[in-house]
């Protein structure tokens, strides 16, 4: 069996977009697999000690934590089922996809979400998220989400180059999605599974894709 472990909340949502890009890694390759819920104190105490972040797969007998490592190894260890990687075999279009979500994307969603992420966790696991998550963010949590909500009408501007790719192709990665497509799914998802802010117009070809996506996603 195949086991995704991942960061859960108090009220079981699983936010963290490194494990959704797994999650759907995982459902395009086809391969099952059970979910466990791991707050940040319980990390140390999976496999050997030492993982440091989530997610962490266990397929078979072997440990893989990162969700780099683990879409290669999937992309790998599957390769009679669909491509996580279409005509990108030395992974330099979903590379560059990464570097752009975690640069344009995640900076602004984690402003604004870090705060609703540390409500929704256990008491226990406060103090610690807060403490390296205001270190990162250099201000309060508090701060951080008022200034990100001050500036929300400029986020939909930071997905224009996807907008721009879908008047050509129906996913950025073709006539179907793959692991380019579920790095921006995710981060979205994340968002969207803290916070009621709507970051996106309704009529946004983005919110079109999104759902096609979060279907997929919910099979
Ligand atoms: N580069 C890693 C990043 C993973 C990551 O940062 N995971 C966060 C959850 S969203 C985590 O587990 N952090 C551990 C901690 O803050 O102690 C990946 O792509 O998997």
């Amino acid at each position: 069996m195949t086991t995704l472990f991942e960061i859960t909340t108090l009220d079981d949502i699983r936010p963290s977009p490194f494990c959704w890009r797994v999650r759907l890694a995982l459902k395009h390759k086809r391969v099952p697999f059970d979910t466990v819920g791991i707050s940040y104190s319980q990390i140390p105490t999976l496999g050997d000690g030492s993982f440091k972040a989530m997610p962490v797969l266990q397929d078979r007998l072997a440990w893989i934590e990162g969700s780099s490592r683990i879409a290669d190894t999937l992309e790998s260890e599957y390769p009679q089922q669909p491509t996580l990687f279409p005509a990108d075999p030395e992974r330099r279009f979903a590379r560059f996809v990464e570097t752009w979500v975690e640069s344009a994307l995640h900076t602004t969603i984690f402003r604004l979400v870090a705060f609703d992420v540390w409500k929704r966790l256990h008491p226990t696991e406060r103090a610690y998220f807060r403490s390296t998550r205001e270190q990162r963010l250099g201000t309060t949590l508090e701060y951080a989400h008022e200034a990100a909500l001050a500036r929300l009408d400029e986020f939909p501007a930071a997905l224009e180059p996807l907008r721009r790719v879908l008047l050509t192709r129906q996913f950025l990665s073709g006539h179907e999605p793959a692991y380019p497509d579920y790095l921006v799914f995710a981060a979205l998802k994340w968002q969207r599974l803290v916070s009621d802010v709507v970051l996106l117009p309704a009529k946004d070809s983005v919110e079109d894709w999104y759902t096609r996506l979060d279907q997929l996603a919910q099979e």
